[in-house]
């Protein structure tokens, strides 16, 4: 049976899930407001995907036998300054998330309890390719001229995005 300091750390996770969807959705409305339909596009995509995350511990949660507590989202933080600062950003959060996951697994560990560990590996390589891919997007921009991009260089990375594929 699911502990319950195990429990509420997977809730916990499970509302930061939902926190990483509105952090998404937040910077992909700022993105399209700028006038960068790909990249906003993106991380529209990318909203659904944290949401996937986010249902998954919690059927994990009930699938154990547990309670699950739906609770208040806290807001976003402030708009990004430009395309270099809201990737930087996204990519400090993806961060963030994976040092929430990695503490579930040690405490899973700790606990032995080997099916929550078991089901936290899936979250453990998800949160390698998430790094990669914010990773190759500052790589992208970094090419583009980073902060100094040409509107040009903005205009055909904005334009790739639109069909970059969420784990890209
Ligand atoms: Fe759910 O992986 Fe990003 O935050």
């Amino acid at each position: 049976r699911l502990s319950e300091t195990l429990r509420s750390a997977l809730n916990t996770q499970m509302t930061r899930e939902a926190y990483a969807s509105q952090i998404y959705l937040s910077y992909g409305s700022w993105a399209a407001t700028q006038g960068y339909d790909g990249i906003s596009n993106f991380l529209f995509r990318h909203a659904n995907e944290e949401r996937t995350h986010m249902m998954k511990i919690l059927e994990y949660i009930i699938e154990r036998g547990a309670k699950v507590n739906v609770e208040a989202i806290e807001a976003p933080p402030a708009d990004p300054q430009s395309v270099q600062d809201c990737f930087e950003k996204t990519f400090a959060h993806e961060i963030d998330n994976t040092n929430g996951i990695y503490k579930i697994v040690k405490m899973s560990h700790d606990e032995g309890d080997w099916a929550t560990w078991n089901f936290m590996q899936w979250f453990v390589k998800e949160q390698t390719e998430e790094e990669t891919m914010v990773m190759n997007m500052l790589d992208k921009l970094k090419i583009a001229g980073g902060e100094k991009a040409s509107g040009e260089a903005l205009y055909s990375l904005d334009r790739d995005m639109k069909t970059t594929p969420d784990d890209a």
